[in-house]
């Protein structure tokens, strides 16, 4: 598989794992992701039915990674609204320590919902490119998508799913559940900011999930010049690492060393130690992006949104003021909706061994595409970033 020269070095050995879904917290998630998770799975963000030591193509573990019986046993933490303003987030939490956590640099996205659990399933939105986003920054602060939940969804609960093509024909999908409310299709109060209108959960679910808040124990972006700094002291939002180049709100957990396998030592301390690792704190609201090789956070404050950027203080106001161009470009793109009634069917079965749409995908295309995917379809289309070509997904693309 084909990535830059961090990931690369970073998944010798083992690069089974990448991106995962973060919020809204997903079915068989971690319990630092999913509150309502007694258990994790391992692979929870491995490609599907790959790479194992039988080769890299095996049938698929089913429908929402094999975590659909979750649906009929957890409640939904996430409310929204049919027609709404939503986001998901992403992240490349390391579910397995020996296969570390990566955004593999992009690929293609699709979410939808199944009303039936999970038996068909429609599109709300499809990501042509850029998702995971063009960066090694794998946080849900940098990995969060907007799109619009599809009108006239019929209330209750509902399966929300993310399926990832990467250029390296990997297929993944993780699900949540959640409840579209009774509200109608209304915009949300305050459309300017899709981030907290579709953060209504109906019971504290994120606070719980993990914390939300800023870090208090992190020192301040700027804590040399304050006076000349452009971050405005009215509203200490943004956070961020004081030296790296790329700030988190708290250090990613390290890589343990051991030789062992995990498959013959379920019981080990050791490992029992791995899985009870938490997710690193997650700022809502708060959107990362790379700017310049400076990294920034942003945030929307009562009048307006504000950005912090670390990196060379003589340089930080142009910085942030560029940072502040990309947010607010995120924040009022336009992404249209579908309608649930003529919403485009979505396939879910994508590259296995046993999958509907270009099975076998990575044996029969081993190298890596230049081009990233795009769907045939005519609502919810968020363009990429033009990194790479588009191309359509067409089932037999890699081969039959
Ligand atoms: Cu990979």
């Amino acid at each position: 598989m084909f990535m830059n020269t961090i990931s690369l070095l970073a998944l010798v050995g083992a690069a089974q794992a990448h991106m995962s879904m973060f919020y809204p917290p997903p079915l068989g998630g971690a319990p630092s992701v999913n509150k309502l998770s007694t258990a994790t799975d391992k692979q929870f963000n491995y490609p599907l039915g790959c790479c194992g030591a039988d080769g890299p193509s095996k049938p698929s573990p089913g429908i929402c990674r094999g975590h659909l019986d979750k649906f009929d046993t957890e409640e939904a933490q996430v409310t929204w609204q049919a027609g709404q303003d939503a986001h998901f987030q992403l992240t490349d939490f390391s579910y397995d320590p020996n296969a570390p956590g990566s955004t593999h640099n992009g690929g293609s996205c699709q979410v939808g919902f199944s009303v039936d659990k999970g038996k068909t399933w429609k599109v709300a939105a499809s990501y042509h490119g850029a998702c995971p986003k063009h960066t090694e920054d794998g946080s849900p602060e940098a990995q969060t998508f907007d799109f619009k939940v599809p009108t006239g969804m019929p209330e209750g609960d509902a399966l929300f799913a993310w399926i990832w093509l990467n250029r390296e024909h990997e297929s993944f999908m993780n699900c949540a559940k959640v409840k579209i409310g009774s509200g109608g299709s209304s915009t949300p109060a305050d459309p300017a900011n899709p981030a907290q209108s579709s953060s209504v959960a109906q019971k504290p679910a994120q606070s719980s999930t993990a914390p939300q808040t800023p870090v208090k124990s992190q020192s301040p972006t700027t804590p040399q010049q304050p006076a000349k700094s452009s971050v405005k002291p009215t509203k200490p939002t943004a956070t961020s690492g004081t030296g790296s180049n790329r700030p988190r709100p708290s250090p990613r957990p390290q890589l343990p060393v051991d030789e062992e396998d995990e498959e013959t030592d379920e019981d080990s301390g050791s490992h029992r130690h791995w899985d009870e690792r938490s997710h690193p704190e997650v700022q809502a609201g708060a959107r990362r992006y790379d700017v310049d090789g400076a990294s920034c956070i942003c945030r929307r404050g009562e009048l307006n949104s504000r950005c912090a950027c670390d990196g060379p203080s003589e340089k930080r106001a142009a910085t942030e003021k560029k940072a502040l161009r990309m947010h607010r470009r995120t924040l009022y793109k336009r992404v249209d909706s579908c309608n649930w009634a003529s919403a485009p069917a979505m396939e879910v079965s994508y590259y296995t061994s046993d999958a509907k749409c270009a099975p076998n995908a990575k044996t029969l295309t081993p190298s890596s595409d230049s081009f990233e995917l795009s769907w045939d379809v005519s609502c919810g289309v968020v363009e990429g970033d033009g990194t790479y070509p588009i191309k359509m997904m067409q089932c037999g693309m890699y081969g039959a």
